[in-house]
């Protein structure tokens, strides 16, 4: 199984959607093994956000993702990443498919609800940047047989 980082945006804080974005993670039937309400500093942000550093609204990303405490959350399951990642939509919500969470809850490039990981491997990078380790939990999920086939995890 794999795991992978979700964030919730300021703006989902702000327009009280925490528990609803939270509910369709967990009704999809991915495991929730990590979840905080953190601040994000500039530095980390800068860090998060390099692969956009030459873009112009580098600065005004970041700001907006610190305008108020975010929720990271780390979720598990089989193809977590790609499942999250399809889950989450299109990043310009005015694109995004009805269906997903910026499809359905999104108008805007920016202020798109969540941010997620998009390899395996960034979410790796991500769940360190975010996470101390004993932040994390693994533990027994009883109903796994009820989400799988046997075969799948
Ligand atoms: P992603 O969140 O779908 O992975 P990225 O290209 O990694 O999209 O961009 C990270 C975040 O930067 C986006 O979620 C969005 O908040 C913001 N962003 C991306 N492109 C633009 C843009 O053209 N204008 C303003 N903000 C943008
Ligand atoms: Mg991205």
């Amino acid at each position: 199984m794999e795991r992978t980082l979700v964030i919730l945006k300021p703006c989902t804080i702000q327009r009280g959607l925490t528990g609803e974005i939270i509910a369709r993670f967990e009704k999809k039937g991915l495991i929730l093994e990590g979840m905080k309400m953190t601040w994000l500093t500039d530095e980390i942000l800068s860090e998060h956000y390099a692969h956009l550093k030459e873009r112009s609204f580098f600065q005004r990303v970041k700001d907006a993702m610190a305008v108020c405490p975010v929720i990271v959350c780390c979720w598990k399951g089989v193809d977590a990443v790609n499942v999250v990642r399809t889950l989450a939509g299109a990043t310009n919500g005015r694109n995004a498919a009805p269906g997903t969470i910026r499809g359905d809850y999104s108008m805007s490039v920016q202020e798109n609800i969540v941010h997620a990981s998009d390899s395996p491997e960034t979410a790796a990078i991500e769940l360190k940047r975010f996470f101390n380790e004993d932040e994390l939990f693994s533990y027994e999920t009883k109903n796994l047989l009820s989400l799988y086939a046997n075969d799948e995890f």
